[in-house]
């Protein structure tokens, strides 16, 4: 895939506009690509001299938002919400997002403000697996000929989980990994096996988190132990990371999970079974060989982490390049958020209270006393606990009368087609909320009083749709 010419076009005309602005504000999503997109745009004005100053934000606060700026940025955002209700005569905006857009092609031609929106979607471009918004903001990165931050448009990829269908990037996010590549900052490892934690968690902890179905290991650090000793993978005392297996090593791992997965998934799966285990791996080799920032999806984690606990700024900076004090803030930050996590697993799952209740075709736990914005995390630590068929379905209380639901299931239940984040859109909307997200990994607003009904429709929404 190559970038179609008429959005070649914008870019150039991104990059105009830019160049004409002196007084700058830029918008940008809480979460990875969001953050991503942030540090690349903000590069770009800083190599151009340009004072501006940059905001990450809810979708929520979007809507009929005051411009006060000569022009406005938005990034990974903006193209879903009405950010022009309040735009003045030859104010300016550029929309860089790959979600859903509200407003056509054409929507700008009768306008007394610049309106420029990069959206793949315009394009016949699908924004779930084919370039996400750091993607976009790469690209006007690169008009300005700093091919150098290649590597942030892989990260924001990762993080916004691009690659879930097929375990490897496609599309334009092809080109930014092979720009990545190119330059040097990338590795790119072919099939790798596809465990979290490769570089910083010991090989049986990394496996014990494997949650897409409930293994023997899930869960189960004495379990894990005894498999690597089985396989003679041990040698360094339950010490070896995954990244420190050999070939060979690695082809006997994938051999035991495989057949481990096997006994347990009914026959319709079974095909999807590989893309569980394999999927390309990303090393950032411009980070230090013992860094967390080098392994992609640690370092996703990790900007996440931040956008959870409202310190995007503390990520960009990383991003940006501030390696010393920054970083501090970034692990002590990644450090509070696991103690929080492992916290709040420990009251939902590992209590003797019946706290996960399961339904014909869901379940849910209440996660009263846990910050909405990390319930969502939490659902998918507890699915280990759960019955991986059923998707998880997670509550927190935002204010005295609002509650975020964060839904998470196994990558099985979408590789079989069924996309969540279409079925809480409608749910949520039925209930007088809003919600939507990827197909395993989704959320909602709806109004407190609501909880019970949006239960009861989940559910029998899900009638029929699962195997049991
Ligand atoms: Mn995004």
């Amino acid at each position: 895939m190559e970038i179609p010419q008429l959005m070649s076009e914008q870019y150039l005309k991104a990059k105009e506009i830019i160049e004409n602005s002196e007084d700058i504000k830029i918008y940008s999503h809480i979460d990875c690509d969001g953050i991503c997109s942030g540090a690349i745009l903000s590069t770009i004005l800083d190599r151009q001299n340009k004072d501006h100053d940059i905001e990450f934000v809810n979708l929520d606060v979007l809507d009929d938002i005051d411009l006060d700026h000569e022009l406005t940025i938005f990034s990974d955002l903006g193209s879903g919400q009405r950010i022009d209700t309040k735009a003045r005569e030859g104010q300016k905006i550029i929309i860089l997002d790959h979600h859903p857009p509200l407003r056509d092609p054409d929507y700008k031609d009768d306008k007394d403000y610049t309106y420029l929106e990069i959206n793949p979607i315009h394009h016949g471009i699908d924004g779930s697996y084919y370039v996400c918004g750091g993607g976009l903001c790469y690209f006007l990165a690169k008009e300005f000929g700093y091919d150098d931050l290649s590597w942030i448009g892989v990260l924001s990829a990762i993080g916004d989980m691009q690659n879930t269908k097929t375990g490897r990037f496609e599309g334009l996010n092809k080109i930014i990994q092979q720009d990545a590549i190119d330059g040097g900052y990338l590795q790119l490892t072919e099939n790798d096996i596809n465990i979290y934690g490769r570089n910083t968690r010991p090989l049986f902890v990394a496996l014990s988190y494997f949650s897409d179905v409930k293994l023997p290991i899930t869960n189960n650090t004495t379990e894990t132990m005894a498999i690597l000793e089985e396989l003679g993978i041990d040698e360094k005392h339950n010490r070896k990371t995954l990244n420190e297996l050999s070939m060979d090593e690695k082809v006997k791992l994938f051999q035991k999970l495989l057949e481990m997965i096997s006994k347990v998934v009914p026959g319709r799966y079974v095909k999807y079974i590989p893309q569980l285990i394999i999927g390309d791996s990303y090393t950032f080799l411009k980070e230090d060989e013992d860094s967390f920032l080098r392994d992609g999806s640690e370092f996703s984690t990790a900007m996440n982490a931040c956008g959870r606990n409202h310190e995007e700024k503390v990520a960009m900076e990383v991003l940006k390049g501030d390696r010393i004090e920054a970083l501090d803030e970034l692990e002590a930050i990644s450090k509070t958020h696991r103690y929080n996590l492992a916290t709040s697993i420990t009251k939902i799952a590992e209590s003797d209270e019946a706290n996960i209740i399961e339904l014909e075709n869901l379940q849910y736990f209440d996660g009263t006393g846990i910050k909405p914005e990390i319930v969502g995390t939490v659902a998918g630590m507890i699915l280990g606990y759960c019955n991986w068929k059923k998707p998880v379905i997670g509550f927190a209380q935002t204010d005295e009368e609002g509650l975020k639901i964060s839904l998470r299931c196994s990558r099985l239940l979408s590789y079989d087609g069924i996309h969540f984040g279409h079925i809480i859109r409608k749910i949520s909307s039925e209930v007088g909320g809003s919600g939507g997200g990827h197909a395993m990994a989704c959320g909602a607003y709806i109004p407190i009083d609501k909880k019970d009904e949006f239960i009861e429709l989940f559910n029998q929404e899900l009638e029929g749709k699962l195997t049991n």
